[in-house]
């Protein structure tokens, strides 16, 4: 039998590839690694709702029920800011940034930004969801409190990156700039235990993902490439949870695209929450990220915490596809 490797452990013998590491990471890794767990037990509740109570409603003992999504947005905050390793906190749920002020916690060096629970309209029908995260070296003062600053850093300057898929099993998949690993939930003995090493993407792939119920409002380009992966009989497979479609394509290739339509003219995604931290975690595993508007995601200057962005995503061969077609048919004369 193989010797089981737990996250922890791995986490801790990886700290000596970095000679001057202190632990703070390795510490903030281990404390997601603790959230995910916590997330994924309630998660896996979650089709005891309908028994248990309703969101906003009571549940059978009387006490209030929460949304799913800001359950895990709490508890993501609550065992980050117990750890006394990150010294501020930005998530999709929340407007603003969180500085946090313990003493343990405001030296620290790094801020995290995370999507607790991405792909949530997905909860209710028993399909997966993902939690994203990406951590940030602090570029502020360190004397004082974080500043926006801190967490509109390009996407290039992502310290880690990763995400927890809550499936038909949970798996971690992160990234620390040297590669990608995966750790799947062994629920008998409440561990990740490494499951994927050194994981690498396709060149090309058989799938394609996108809401092809926009088709009519996607730009011509885009609309001529989903025509071209039809036609070379590609698999349309799409979750609606970005995390999920994007496992899929990282372990079989193929390439995920969120392109700008009528209602959501600059894309749908967010670049600080979803977008880079994924991009770094599939570019790390030798695959591409872009926007539609052709530029590479981890390197768009961030402009606010929510901005959102178009992006395709996936095996290197097929975004490069995608650049030409958009190349050729954007650049096609329009005749009156
Ligand atoms: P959310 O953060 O509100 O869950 O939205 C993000 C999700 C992604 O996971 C998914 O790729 C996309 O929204 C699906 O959007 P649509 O239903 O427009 O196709
Ligand atoms: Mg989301």
């Amino acid at each position: 039998m193989n010797r089981i490797i737990t996250l922890d452990e791995f986490i801790i013998r990886r700290q000596k590839d970095f000679p001057y590491a202190s632990g703070e990471l390795t510490g903030l890794l281990r404390d997601i690694g603790v959230a995910a767990k916590i997330v994924n037990r309630e998660v896996n509740k979650a089709g005891l709702v309908s028994i248990l109570g309703k969101a906003g409603t009571e549940n059978v003992s009387g006490e209030a029920v929460q949304k799913l999504d800001l359950y895990a947005n709490e508890k993501l905050i609550d065992c980050l800011k117990n750890s006394g390793e990150c010294c501020g906190i930005a998530s999709e749920e929340l407007e603003d940034f969180i500085p946090i002020q313990s003493v343990a916690s405001k030296t620290s060096k790094y801020v995290v930004v995370f999507d607790p629970l991405d792909g949530s309209s997905n909860i209710d029908v028993n399909v997966s969801v993902g939690t994203i995260f990406g951590i940030y070296r602090r570029i502020s003062d360190p004397e004082g409190p974080v500043h926006l600053e801190d967490f509109l850093q390009k996407g290039t300057e992502l310290v880690a990156a990763g995400y927890v898929l809550y499936g038909t099993s949970t798996l971690l998949v992160y990234s620390t700039g040297r590669g990608v690993n995966g750790f799947t939930l062994d629920p008998s003995i409440g561990e990740f235990c490494l499951s994927h090493t050194d994981m690498k993407i396709p060149d090309r792939g058989n799938y394609y993902s996108v809401n092809q119920g926009y088709y009519l409002k996607f730009d011509v380009e885009m609309r001529r490439y989903i025509d071209h992966c039809s036609d070379l009989n590609l698999r349309l497979r799409y979750i609606g949870s970005m995390v999920s479609d994007i496992h899929r394509i990282l372990f079989q290739g193929g390439i995920f695209m969120y392109p700008n339509t009528r209602k959501y003219p600059q894309g749908k995604l967010r670049l600080v929450y979803e977008c880079n931290p994924l991009s770094f975690i599939v570019e790390q595993a030798g695959g591409k990220a872009i926007t539609c508007q052709l530029e590479r995601v981890l390197e768009l200057p961030v402009e606010h915490l929510h901005q959102r962005i178009t992006i395709a995503i996936g095996s290197p061969a097929m975004v490069e596809e995608m650049k030409e077609f958009v190349e050729r048919y954007s650049a096609a004369p329009t005749f009156k």
